[in-house]
């Protein structure tokens, strides 16, 4: 069955497709206590509201709080090396004005320079986010026929430019690079492409990716999208249990992996990480078909790797043979072009859909204004393409730019911590993109390892995924940038596709830890509690009242979980899920999320799934996680669990616990703090206080708040008594 036609039907609460798949999940959940067994969109908006309001001054992390308090430092936007293409902050004002008042002919005039197989229509952008209007629907292009692949590769190679490099790409160990055209990519493509089709895969089809960053990766998205097949790539951290559920939640009968892959010193088997996820998929009777494995040889020979005839095939051997031409498939503006999973506050990861107009172009034109971004720049977004930021910005954006894309398959602290600025010197790399995780783990290692290298290409610093705390901001403008480089810190997320809110490189002044104004086409606003406007100097819920161009446009096969999610809380607007404050310059300062996600070194985790995978081991009664500042990571994951009936709490549990976690959703989900709980701090209703237990994590009991309402208060002690415990468990190496 095709993705296209399937979008807006699967799996509403009400339907037994949806409840197989959720069964683990469930059975896990009942475990948990009250508040999990009921579902989050049975809250009516004004519940959900209120409940959101405790939470909104408690989850941000300590470093926000003071990065938003202190009397804020500004930068001026004085960098002589930076010519933007925004001439002012004047012109800003006045495109930002068309943007909003005229979405039609703004972003119309952004589209022209693509190419178009058929024009869209003179009124192309409707939408509604208003669930008391009918159903939550998002529409560009009306009209419009493209194709995404064609506009990044064919286009560049058609206009002449087939020989510039599309890809450098840089292996893991030092000395192993490669680097590909324009005209390089499109045959490769094209041929996976071929092959694609030789399979039987067909427009609206889902593909699985679960890759390591090789080239082979972005061309398995490219070739996806030239066939209008909907790729869904899984992070190569993912655990196996973790890449079935996506799998089988997209259908996806066609995966593309490789034999595996090294990571610094360490070799990750994915071959039997994907071979152990497609095992599982055949336990609930879903099939995948085929394997189509790279030979990473380097890291894992195909010798070393079990194979399946009839289903693997090795990807060296199967798709050289193909024709380095393949037809376009054109397709609507609105169709889809891929599927993310991305945490929220429940269990099961959400399917975020994007399609590929809107997001074609609001992508392109992001990057473009975000990174002062010209044809033939060497450009390094240091993200994984499992993570929208790989998808938006290694992908897609540069490439529909005509950009020179590093592609990086190793870590920035191997073999030391200079290696991101010995690739910068090395390929003279002009604008590069990171995560405030590692500026901090670089800070740490530091200054002597970034003045070892010369950095004198850069010219753009941009940061994703987190708040940046003043004092790293600092350090990567000072440090890294020498004082010369704007530093572009970006707000958005999985479900916007693209940037919202970021200073233009050298066009406005910054303030350290503010993502500061919002991009063309994106109205913010901050609500109170009961969904009213804040005006001027304010903080509140963080929500956007108008669809920009790159909207997702469902939950996969759940858009009522979309409409619940996203627009249920606050009727007639999108909800981010983070708290915010506005300054008096308008800026806009990111505080945080106010729901049940934690952001550990910018990967999003719901907290209820490492809840659920530490009560699926079964010595674990009950669980209850929640984030606490980490140095390095931002938040770390602090985990209370409480053990079965006469179970009694070890190291081996604890080990074990950790492993529960690493097995289901991947190592970079592990809690990096088990405290053993004989009771949790409970409402007389059941409901788990949260609220408490994050005070304890921070050690901040002195400021509990109102516990009046707690069943037994005695608990708060007892866990307060035993904090160190957790903190210094016996046997572990911290
Ligand atoms: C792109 C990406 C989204 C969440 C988002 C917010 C946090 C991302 C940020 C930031 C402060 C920034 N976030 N960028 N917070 N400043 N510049 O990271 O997508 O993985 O979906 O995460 O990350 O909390 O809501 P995603």
């Amino acid at each position: 069955m095709q993705l296209s036609n399937r979008s807006q039907t699967r799996c509403s609460p009400a339907q037994p497709a949806c409840d197989r798949k959720l069964t683990h999940v469930r059975h896990a959940y009942a475990r948990l206590g009250s508040q999990f067994v009921q579902p989050a969109y049975a809250l009516a908006p004004s519940a959900r509201a209120s409940a959101r309001c405790a939470s909104v001054y408690t989850n941000r992390t300590v470093m926000c709080q003071a990065a938003s308090v202190a009397a804020p430092e500004t930068v001026p936007a004085t960098y002589p090396n930076v010519t933007p293409h925004i001439a002012d902050r004047a012109q800003y004002e006045q495109l930002y004005q068309r943007s909003v008042t005229d979405p039609d002919g703004f972003w119309g005039d952004m589209a022209e320079q693509f190419h178009w197989q058929r024009k869209w229509d003179d009124k192309h952008v409707s939408y509604n986010f208003d669930v008391r209007q009918g159903p939550i629907s998002v529409e560009w292009y009306k009209g419009g026929v493209t194709n995404i692949c064609y506009n990044a590769l064919d286009r560049h190679v058609a206009a002449g430019n087939g020989d510039v490099p599309a890809f450098l790409w840089e292996g893991n160990d030092v000395g192993r690079d490669k680097t590909m055209t324009y005209a390089e990519v499109l045959d490769d493509v094209c041929r996976l492409a071929n092959w694609l089709r030789s399979v039987g895969v067909q427009k609206g089809d889902a593909v699985a990716i679960y890759m390591p960053m090789l080239c082979e990766l972005p061309i398995a998205m490219l070739a996806c999208a030239r066939i209008g097949a909907v790729h869904s790539v899984v992070f190569g951290g993912f655990s196996a249990e973790a890449l079935a559920g996506r799998i089988e939640d997209c259908q996806a009968r066609v995966l593309l992996t490789a034999s595996g892959v090294m990571r610094a010193n360490k070799k990750i088997d994915l071959k039997k990480i994907a071979d152990d996820a497609v095992k599982l998929c055949a336990k609930n009777n879903f099939k995948v078909e085929t394997c189509l494995v790279y030979d990473n040889a380097n890291a894992m020979p195909r010798s070393e790797c079990a194979f399946t005839p009839g289903r693997d095939v090795w990807w060296q051997d199967a798709v050289a043979d193909f024709p380095t031409t393949a037809e376009v498939e054109w397709v609507d503006s609105e169709h889809p072009l891929f599927l993310l999973y991305t945490s929220g506050s429940t269990g099961k990861p959400k399917g975020v859909l994007h399609s590929t107009g809107g997001y074609m172009v609001y992508n392109a034109t992001t990057t473009k204004y975000a990174f002062n971004l010209s044809p033939g720049d060497v450009y390094w977004c240091t993200a994984d393409c499992g993570w929208i930021t790989g998808h938006s910005y290694l992908t897609y954006g540069p490439l529909l730019n005509g950009a020179t894309n590093v592609v990086f398959e190793g870590v920035p602290t191997y073999p030391d911590a200079g290696r991101c600025w010995e690739v910068v010197d090395k390929y003279k790399v002009k604008q590069f993109y990171t995560a405030p995780t590692a500026i901090r783990s670089l800070m740490r290692s530091g200054d002597s390892h970034v003045q070892k290298h010369k950095r004198d290409s850069l010219q753009i610093l941009g940061t994703v995924g987190e708040p940046i705390n003043p004092e790293a901001w600092r350090w990567y403008h000072d440090v890294v940038g020498d004082g010369r480089c704007p530093v572009v810190d970006t707000w958005w997320q999985t479900e916007t596709g693209g940037h919202m809110i970021l200073p233009l490189p050298n066009v406005w002044q910054q303030k350290p830890g503010s993502a500061t104004l919002p991009f063309f086409g994106v109205v913010p606003v901050l609500l109170d509690e009961k969904g009213n406007e804040l005006k001027g100097e304010a903080e509140g819920y963080l929500c956007i009242k108008n669809a920009w161009p790159s909207t997702l446009r469902t939950v996969y096969g759940d858009h009522e979980r979309y409409e619940t999610n996203y627009f249920k809380p606050f009727p007639g607007y999108y909800f981010t899920g983070d708290g915010a404050k506005r300054d008096a310059d308008a800026y806009y300062w990111i505080t945080g999320r106010v729901d049940d996600v934690i952001n550990v070194s910018g990967h999003r985790i719901g907290t209820a799934e490492v809840e659920s995978a530490l009560v699926g081991h079964n010595h674990c009664a009950e669980a209850a996680v929640v984030g606490f500042e980490h140095p390095i990571k931002g938040q770390g994951i602090y985990a209370y669990v409480t053990l079965m009936e006469g179970v009694e709490y070890s190291e081996d549990i604890r080990k074990d616990l950790i492993k529960a976690v690493r097995n289901t959703i991947g190592a970079f989900a592990a809690p990096d703090v088990i405290h053993w709980a004989p009771g949790l701090p409970k409402t007389r209703s059941g409901k788990i206080m949260r609220r408490v237990l994050r005070k304890i994590a921070a050690k901040e009991e002195d400021q509990l708040g109102d516990v009046s309402t707690l069943a037994d208060p005695g608990v708060v002690q007892q866990l307060v008594a035993s904090r160190q415990a957790a903190l210094n468990p016996a046997g572990s190496k911290k």
